[in-house]
């Protein structure tokens, strides 16, 4: 099975207009191998300047524009809330759902996650799910129950044929923005467990799900990572804030 590799950059509360124009600028150029999309996650305020450079064809076209996190609400009184249908006026392609600070710091429960895929979907937003146990669920063999319980309220919410159309990243918390990365062998692993996860409820959609690795990847250690069989390429963090360091995992992919 052949699947399109996806290199995301999320670049969390960090970032600027100048960065903006520094990606920009570095990406307009790109040499992008046919079968690899990359999507630029900036926080909101930066969505507008992109969805221009976009529009106006400054990007090659298999760069995408993604958003950090959206409403599973479609409009009303949710004050601070962004919807999908502003997310789309803006070019936004993507969306990531449930990283884990969200979950940790903002208490997103797995049901409201499965609730925000669901309005992306709806909203037809591909969304980055996003999937990971914590140090001491690894510690205490806990893995691959917590990841089923993330993957699950997701299946019951949207059904697993719409996993055909969704992204999912699997992101160990303990090894995120700590320079602390899974071992390839490790990822690999863990990421074919989540595939023969998907599997059991359909092995034809499992097949076809980009799986992306997550957690202080950067352009030393992304090929590695992602030669690996059931790697389908990366969520970047703190490396998708340098322009030139990006580009190179993008070129690892
Ligand atoms: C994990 C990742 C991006 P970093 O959160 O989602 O961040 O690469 O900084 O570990």
């Amino acid at each position: 099975m052949t699947r399109r590799a996806i290199v995301a950059a999320n670049w969390k509360m960090n970032g600027n207009l100048t960065l903006v124009n520094d990606m920009v600028t570095g990406f307009s150029d790109i040499s992008l191998a046919e079968n690899v999309d990359v999507v630029i996650c900036p926080s909101f305020p930066y969505l507008s300047e992109f969805s221009r450079a976009v529009e106006a064809k400054q990007l090659p076209s298999n760069v995408y524009l993604g958003s950090q996190n959206v409403s599973e609400q479609q409009s009303g009184a949710f004050t601070g809330e962004v919807s999908t249908s502003m997310l789309k006026e803006f070019s936004v392609s993507y969306v990531i759902v449930g990283h884990s600070e969200r979950r940790s710091l903002y208490k997103e429960t797995s049901t409201l996650v499965a609730h925000k895929v669901k309005a992306a979907l709806e909203a037809g937003v591909t969304p980055i799910l996003c999937i990971g146990e914590s140090e001491s669920e690894r510690a205490t063999e806990q893995t691959e129950t917590v990841l089923a319980s993330q993957l699950q309220p997701v299946i019951d919410e949207v059904g697993i044929e719409a996993f055909a159309n969704l992204v999912v990243a699997y992101e160990p918390v303990w090894a995120i923005g700590t320079g602390k990365t899974a071992s390839s062998e490790m990822a690999q692993e863990t990421h074919q467990f989540i595939r023969q996860f998907l599997a059991q409820s359909n092995e034809e959609v499992a097949a076809k799900v980009p799986l992306l690795y997550g957690g202080s990847v950067n352009a030393t250690n992304s090929e590695e990572l992602f030669a690996q069989a059931d790697i389908d390429g990366g969520l970047i963090g703190g490396a998708s804030l340098k322009v030139e360091q990006f580009k190179a995992i993008c070129l690892a992919a």
